[in-house]
């Protein structure tokens, strides 16, 4: 793969750009304040077209998990120089109450041979992608798949899964990033060598430079968000606060491991305290937390969080650089005057 260009970088957002992110929306940060995320006001990521599939001629060849699910592209506008592809700012997470059947019951049922050690899924969507016609696939190793909490989802919050979130059925992996789950199931592979399609070597890796082949994205690093407080200016959205104390929350989340903390800033990032955990809904969900803020005036502050997670994992307050612009989790800036 060394030397293959695969991602431009750009300083203005594009027409085409802009394309893709009028067809895949974020989640409204203040959609933070509900534990499970509405449809349509869930995060879309959608890489060729819609299937429309006709269920009484649908088949597969071969209860309930709440989960945070997170597009490993999160943070990509703010790299700079900028990745071109679909550019997330922060808002391409949500949270859902998936129904399904769990991915290592109907593997056990497959009984797989000696040999196998990839499971590769497909998805019923094809498009063009840097030059090459595909369908959709990703594979996760089978040791990871069977270790996993997995599932075959066919519900989404308490209804059918919609058609833009992947009717009739979709992998749902749990802590992994976005692109893991895959969307309009057709089939299920199992390999006796690792997977080599475009969305596993060429998309969705860490590299350095085009010259590094660089690793595999896998889980979602931690990062908490805030619902921005007080009330938007219609273009730039920034935050007027009315003085007086002002309870500042919002959801945090890791793939790695649990939430251990989560820290608030209100200069920047200068100064640091530490936030109200709230309960843990479910493994796989976001935490929720809280922190109450007495500006000590009027005036302009710049608002932070930041999360860590029990196996040591802390976002940083600036991002490291890579080619495809993925797991940008620096801490998020809220910028906001108070003013009576
Ligand atoms: N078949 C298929 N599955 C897919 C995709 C896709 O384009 N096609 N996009 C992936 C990516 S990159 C993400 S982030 C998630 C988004 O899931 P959502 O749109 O249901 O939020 O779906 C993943 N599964
Ligand atoms: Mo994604």
């Amino acid at each position: 793969m060394a030397g293959i260009k695969t991602h431009e970088t750009s300083e203005g957002v594009s027409l085409e750009e802009l394309q893709l992110a009028t067809r895949n929306h974020g989640m409204p940060l203040e959609a933070l304040r509900y534990e499970v995320t509405p449809i349509g006001l869930h995060y879309l990521l959608v890489h060729f077209d819609i299937p429309l599939v006709d269920p009484s001629n649908w088949t597969l060849e071969v209860d309930g998990l709440v989960a945070t699910m997170e597009c490993a592209g999160n943070g990509r506008a703010r790299f700079s120089p900028r990745p071109v592809s679909q550019p997330w700012l922060v808002e391409a997470v949500g949270t859902a109450r998936w129904r399904g059947v769990s991915l290592r019951a109907l593997l056990a049922e497959a009984a797989p041979l000696d040999g196998a050690v990839e499971v590769v899924f497909t998805g019923l969507d094809r498009g063009v992608e840097n030059g090459i016609d595909q369908r959709f696939q990703r594979s996760l190793p089978l040791a990871e798949a069977l270790a996993s909490d997995a599932m075959l989802a066919f519900g989404m919050n308490g209804g059918a899964l919609p058609p833009q979130h992947g009717y009739p059925l979709r992998l749902v992996v749990p802590g992994w990033y976005g692109m893991t789950n895959v969307k309009w199931l057709e089939g299920i592979t199992l390999l006796d060598r690792p997977f080599d399609g475009y969305q596993q070597l060429r998309g969705y890796r860490l590299r350095r430079d085009e010259d590094d082949d660089g690793r595999p994205l896998s889980r979602m690093l931690p990062r908490a968000l805030m619902i921005p407080p007080g009330i938007p200016d219609f273009m730039s959205r920034e935050r007027t606060v009315p003085p007086g104390p002002c309870e500042l929350e919002g959801r945090a989340w890791s793939g790695w491991s649990a939430i251990e903390s989560v820290e608030v800033s209100t200069d920047g990032g200068s100064t640091w305290q530490e936030a109200r955990l709230g309960a843990q809904l479910a493994p796989w969900a976001w935490r929720s937390w809280k922190h109450l803020w007495e500006p000590d005036g009027t005036g302009s502050y710049t608002l932070c969080c930041r999360a860590r997670d029990a196996a040591g994992n802390v976002q940083p307050l600036e991002p490291e650089w890579n080619v495809g612009g993925y797991a940008n989790n620096a801490v998020q800036r809220i910028p906001v005057t108070v003013a009576p």
